[in-house]
């Protein structure tokens, strides 16, 4: 970390990014040093290699209430921390956005909680961001901001900021007008996104259930992808009438960064160590999430569970390993599902294990991102079954990783990444009796069937990784609302507004 004694120049900056998250997280050590280490999740590790190398600023949440740190520069990239008190954290984070919004936009798995004062605080915190945006960006600045937390922001800095160039993407799914309706703010929601440019979903689905959103909550207007509302007569938030395009831009991960990586002998090793520390099953089956009860881990587990019942699959020739990163562990719904999770990981271990020889492996921790590679690289089949999920970063990852041709990715059809790695073992999580058909499938094909799967995915995420993702969002934003030309779209210089 470098303490930034500059203060921002008068001119700020040109291109800013936006997110709940500032992308490090602070620790102290016990002589009260401060380093700044890059924080782990989806949004973050998608925009580490975009952002390398670019001259930006990047306002977010520092990670932990009270007062923030002074502007601080990590490279290249200045950091621009937004306090947070934790009474706002429980009422805007762990509340409106976790406990509101992100059920309903994940087809209200759980209830979605409503609570007039955690709209309220949301309200409060997204005019902060915007306040803090509108404070660093230098005249006519591109401006990006990021998911569901922040859906506000765009109108609230367009009222600061006409000048600016605004776009948001959202990486979570954006749920059908039928479940968005639930929404008590859904009017508010709708006219904050609208003071975008250009607002980019994971999947052409989700920019249709925002474009059909606008038309049944605002009555705008919807040709193609571009909406126009004409505005409202009154003094809230986002009045003034708008034309703006929505379209999917799905995202990807940095395939180069990653590969390399997961070639590295230390990872080879990591991987032979970690197959030997399993016993050396014939087959290793693995889960990779945030414990997040979007990400269907139960059904996965109830699965694997019958099919250990049934005889198909037993320890030492067949375990399975559960990696479940911790998370929003202050929510309810998370911590009953943690229970949930181990009591199932309990009982199964308990009617299947042999000493020396577990069924499941369950790591509630996090991981580097070497001995992540190094996971799944020792994986044989690897389970991605989200009952919603707006991308799914780990099954890109995975077929990266496995740069030998080998494995097999089983990957449900509610995630943005079934879009586009259409050779996978595609399962409707819901469905245990297929899931659990799918799964020994993927275990028991014949292997030229599985590299030929494998090469193909591999192929198709290669094609998109990240960098092109980001591409692809600024010349959409730069040409909003038109669709941008076929040249600019393969561009990929950094935005110089
Ligand atoms: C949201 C959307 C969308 C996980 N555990 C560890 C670790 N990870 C990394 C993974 C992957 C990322 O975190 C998780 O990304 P996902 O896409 O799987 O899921 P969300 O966190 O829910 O992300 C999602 C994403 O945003 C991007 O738009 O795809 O749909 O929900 O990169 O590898 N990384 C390390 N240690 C861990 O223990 N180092």
């Amino acid at each position: 970390m470098v303490p930034s004694d500059q203060p921002v120049s008068a001119a700020g900056f040109d291109f800013v990014i936006a997110a709940n998250r500032l992308p490090v997280d602070r620790h102290v050590a016990p002589d009260g040093t401060t380093t700044w280490k890059t924080s782990p999740g989806g949004l973050v590790t998608a925009m580490e290699s975009v952002m390398r190398d670019r001259e930006a600023a990047w306002v977010g949440w520092a990670g932990f209430p009270g007062e923030a740190p002074e502007p601080f520069d990590e490279g290249k990239l200045r950091l621009h921390p937004v306090p947070l008190t934790a009474i706002e954290l429980n009422e805007y984070y762990e509340g409106f956005s976790n406990d509101t919004l992100w059920p309903l936009y994940h087809d209200v798995i759980v209830p979605p909680t409503f609570h007039r004062s955690w709209w309220h605080a949301y309200r409060r915190i997204n005019e902060r961001f915007a306040e803090a945006v509108a404070e660093v960006a230098a005249e006519g600045a591109t401006v990006w901001v990021h998911d569901y937390q922040l859906q506000l922001v765009p109108a609230l800095l367009r009222d600061r900021r006409p000048d600016l160039r605004i776009g948001w993407f959202n990486h979570i799914p954006f749920p059908p007008v039928e479940l968005f309706a639930q929404l008590p703010w859904r009017a508010q929601i709708l006219r904050g996104l609208l003071g975008a440019d250009f607002l980019g979903f994971q999947r052409p689905d989700d920019a249709r259930n925002f474009n059909r959103s606008c038309r049944a909550v605002l009555g705008a207007s919807v040709k193609g992808d571009v909406i126009t509302w004409g505005g409202a007569d009154d003094d809230r938030l986002g009045a003034a009438p708008r034309t703006v395009r929505a379209a999917a831009v799905p995202i990807s991960i940095d395939v180069a960064g990653f590969e390399e990586l997961a070639r590295q002998d230390e990872v080879t090793e990591k991987a032979q160590e970690i197959r030997e520390s399993l016993g050396n099953p014939e087959v290793v089956l693995l889960g990779v999430d945030r414990l997040d009860y979007t990400k269907g881990i139960r059904h996965r587990l109830r699965a694997i569970g019958e099919l250990f019942e049934d005889g198909d699959i037993a320890p030492p020739e067949v375990t399975f390993v559960q990696i479940a990163t911790p998370s929003r562990e202050r929510v309810e719904a998370y911590r009953v599902l943690r229970e949930q999770i181990e009591a199932t990981v309990g009982r199964i271990n308990g009617d299947f294990s042999h000493l020396g020889d577990t069924a499941v492996h369950y790591l509630h921790q996090s991981f580097g991102r070497a001995e992540m590679a190094a996971f799944f690289q020792v994986a044989d089949v690897m389970l991605v079954t989200p009952l919603r999920d707006g991308m799914n970063l780990v099954a890109k990852e995975y077929v990266t990783a496995r740069h030998d041709g080998g494995g097999a990715l089983v990957l449900s059809e509610f995630t943005g990444a079934a879009e586009e790695m259409r050779s996978a073992y595609r399962v409707n999580p819901h469905d245990i009796e297929g899931l659990k058909e799918t799964i020994l499938r993927a275990i028991r094909d014949a292997p030229g069937e599985k590299r030929r799967r494998m090469s193909s995915l591999r192929r198709k995420v290669r094609a998109h990784d990240v960098q092109t993702w980001a591409a692809e969002f600024l010349d959409a934003l730069a040409a909003a609302p038109e669709r941008p030309s076929k040249r600019a779209s393969t561009s990929s210089a950094p935005p110089s507004q």
